[in-house]
């Protein structure tokens, strides 16, 4: 099957690492090109919701390695946000904290302490460690390298993937239970605020974490092609099989996802 996208499709002008340390202003190193990554989405959607303008960043430096973003950023993972010549921001709460700031409207973060604590509480639940988004990955993780037809090299590369998020046979077998917990649980606070009225996970009105849901349910079912012109092999891997995933992420969750997209982020989704 054809890519449905390649690098030479790629819309974001990315800024090399070595010109981007030149720059001011907010700066979101971005990390795959080609792929929705969830943390990477969130991310986006909320300096888009914000109308934050930043510059896209390549994670591989000039010589393909990690190491120019190790030395910027004292880590290696992306998203990672840079404003100014502050320190930069590689976790999605340090981010959506920095948004909040250079844009307090429209506000992601509650006022009132009982929605934020909860507000908190659900985002870690789906972008922390051993939330959803982890757990999820354990779970490719797992299939990739189990698969007798993964070719050695990319075996080796998952396998020293997974080590840096916490893979091991244990982990991933424990993952889709955590992952069924996450999605009930989001299923009934939905169900409870339409019970009241609201079309949101928190209060009445839009916060970061319908758009931490929007942009992790990709990690069950990605957004049709149209709207996710997403490259080809990673669609199938993103595309959740286990039966009981599926049923946890409810049709009510999956409606979710489509109306904060329609009315909050971009689509179709920009690589
Ligand atoms: N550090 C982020 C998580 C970001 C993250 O897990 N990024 C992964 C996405 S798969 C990544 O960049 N992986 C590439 C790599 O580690 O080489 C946070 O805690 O908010």
């Amino acid at each position: 099957m054809p890519e449905k996208i390649s690098l030479s499709d790629v819309k974001l002008k990315y800024a090399s690492i070595a010109d981007a340390r030149r720059m001011p202003g907010l700066r979101i190193i971005l990390g795959a090109m080609t792929v929705p990554g969830p943390w990477r989405e969130a991310c986006k959607g909320i300096f888009h919701v914000k109308k934050v303008p930043f510059v896209p960043v390549a994670s591989a430096g000039q010589d393909g390695s990690d190491r120019e973003l190790i030395e910027w950023t004292a880590q290696s993972s992306a998203p990672v946000a840079i404003w100014n010549d502050e320190r930069p921001r590689s976790t999605w709460i340090e981010q959506l904290y920095l948004a909040e700031r250079l844009a307090p409207n429209p506000p992601l973060i509650p006022d009132a302490i009982e929605e934020r604590a909860l507000m908190f509480g659900c985002a870690n639940e789906i972008c922390g460690e051993r939330g959803f988004g982890w757990s999820r990955r354990l779970t490719m993780i797992h299939s990739t390298v189990t698969n007798p037809k993964t070719p050695e090299a990319q075996r080796a590369f998952w396998l020293k993937f997974g080590a840096k998020y916490g893979y091991s046979t244990e982990a991933a077998e424990a993952a889709p239970a955590r992952m069924i917990a996450i999605l009930r649980f989001l299923d009934e606070r939905l169900s409870a605020q339409k019970a009241k009225g609201s079309r949101f996970f928190i209060g009445d009105r839009l916060s970061a974490l319908d758009i931490y849901w929007a942009t992790f349910a990709t990690l069950v079912k990605p957004l049709e092609p149209e709207l996710c012109p997403m490259a080809t092999g990673f669609r199938e891997m993103y595309t959740e099989r286990n039966p009981d995933v599926l049923s946890a992420a409810s049709p009510q969750l999956l409606a979710h996802r489509d109306f904060i997209y329609r009315e909050y982020l971009e689509l179709p989704v920009v690589f």
